[in-house]
């Protein structure tokens, strides 16, 4: 809490500090990112959606734009955040953000790769492990006092098994490196062939699917992969195959993986995304041959903390006019 004079008054500005520049979150920010934010800014959080017309009063005030891999950055905001310098996510993916309507506006967007790329993977390969060798599910029938009565049904074996990697970029490349560590034969398919990579590569989710074991998607989010893992290509995994989804929810059919996990079309599946977080469909819930996580990949302390130094990194360097550290691809251009 502040308190400023103005005039000849003292007046209580709550947690505004007018001695501060302004920035919007347009999420609810990891507490690392909020706090380092806090130390050199106002934050305003997500006052757009709470209070528009507190937010019309404010907008042209606004320097830095605060965000997190989920957030939503339309062009109706971009519009109004007219001396934004910097929309900075805390996170390697970005599709929730217009980026041509910040193009045009003049707005560079930044983000975090590369400080998370460990711990995507890490979780990838737990998600392999846990959907195979039914680890959850173990640890279930064991506090249930089940172990007595009875083995457990027999698991998959995960070394020497085929994994497929639907995107082969900086994470699909690390899940690579673990997996083969585990003997894995290792193929994939992304938009453009790797023939430096030495690994197999399929022209189409579905061909991939049709040929491993393992399906891993970890691609961006957005309209070019809406769906690029659907009914055709859950048939193609077949009986014996798993899914594995760190990417975007918007990437899998939720509803046509619902169908191949109840059918039987497909073993089992390890989900870390949804296609409506926080919300997951109940019948999830209800399903043995499925392991949840809430869209943690990234959530370890340390990386969270090197998102945050970089995140926070990039609104500096953007609402200073210094040099942006991690610019998202697209706007390279523009801040050259
Ligand atoms: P990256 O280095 O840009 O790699 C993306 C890969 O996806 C590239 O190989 C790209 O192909 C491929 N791709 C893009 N569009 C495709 C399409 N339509 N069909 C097939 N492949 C396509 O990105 P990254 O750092 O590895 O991160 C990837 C994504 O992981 C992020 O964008 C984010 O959505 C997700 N992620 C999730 C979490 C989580 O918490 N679950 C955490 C971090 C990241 P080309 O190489 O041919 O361009
Ligand atoms: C984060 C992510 O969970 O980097 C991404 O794209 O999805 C994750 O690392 C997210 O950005 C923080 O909310």
């Amino acid at each position: 809490m502040h308190w400023t004079a103005l005039s000849k008054q003292a007046v209580f500005t709550g947690v505004i500090d007018v001695s501060k520049p302004d920035v919007l979150a347009v999420a609810k920010l990891h507490p690392f990112y909020q706090k380092a934010l806090e130390s050199v800014y106002t934050v305003h959080d997500r006052t757009h959606i709470t209070d528009p017309a507190a937010f019309a009063a404010l907008a042209q005030r606004i320097v830095g734009v605060a965000g997190t891999g989920e957030a939503s950055v339309p062009r109706s905001l971009l519009a109004q955040v007219t001396n934004a310098k910097v929309v900075s996510v805390f996170g390697v993916g970005y599709d929730g953000v217009d980026v041509a309507a910040a193009i045009e506006h003049g707005i560079p967007v930044t983000h975090t790769p590369d400080v998370l790329t460990d711990d995507v993977a890490d979780l990838a390969m737990g998600l392999v492990l846990s959907v195979g060798r039914t680890i959850p599910q173990a640890d279930k029938f064991v506090r249930a006092g089940q172990w007595p009565s009875g083995p457990m049904a027999l698991g998959r074996k995960v070394s020497g098994a085929r994994l497929g990697i639907v995107g082969l970029g900086r994470i699909g490349k690390a899940i690579a490196r673990r997996a083969s560590g585990f003997g894995m034969s290792i193929a994939y398919t992304a938009r453009t062939e790797k023939p430096d990579s030495g690994f197999k590569f399929f022209t189409t989710p579905a061909e991939l699917a049709a040929n491993v074991d393992f399906l891993v998607v970890i691609t961006p989010g957005g309209a070019g992969t809406k769906h690029l893992i659907n009914a055709e290509v859950l048939k193609a995994l077949g009986a014996r195959g798993f899914l594995i989804n760190v990417a975007r929810g918007s990437v899998v059919d939720e509803q046509a993986l619902i169908e191949a996990l109840q059918n039987g079309t497909i073993a089992g599946a390890g989900l870390d995304v949804f296609a409506n977080e926080p919300n997951v469909p109940d019948v999830l819930w209800t399903l043995n041959n499925v392991v949840l996580t809430p869209h943690m990949a990234s959530a370890t302390t340390e990386t969270r903390q090197a998102m945050a130094d970089l995140a926070f990194a990039n609104m500096q360097a953007g609402t200073s006019g210094q040099a942006l550290r991690t610019p998202v691809p697209e706007c390279a251009a523009l801040v050259k």
